[in-house]
């Protein structure tokens, strides 16, 4: 198991949070993502089958800048 941890500027509710936790779960090897609005993070576990560069595009997509 892995655990990435991508700075995101642009989430800032529950409906971002959400938006991005949906998008993130539904790739593949995805167990967990937790958003911090605080932080502006998004830590995703999840098994290596989803590059990173996946992640970053599938939060990308719904409208959030992905820093790294
Ligand atoms: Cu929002």
């Amino acid at each position: 198991m892995e655990k990435t941890i991508l700075k995101v500027e642009g989430m800032s509710c529950e409906h971002c949070v959400k938006a991005v936790t949906m998008a993130v779960k539904a790739l593949q090897g995805v167990t967990d993502v937790s958003v911090s609005l605080a932080e502006k993070t998004v830590a995703v576990s999840h098994d290596g089958s989803a590059t990173v560069e996946q992640l970053k595009t599938a939060i990308e997509d719904q409208g959030y800048d992905v820093l790294g």
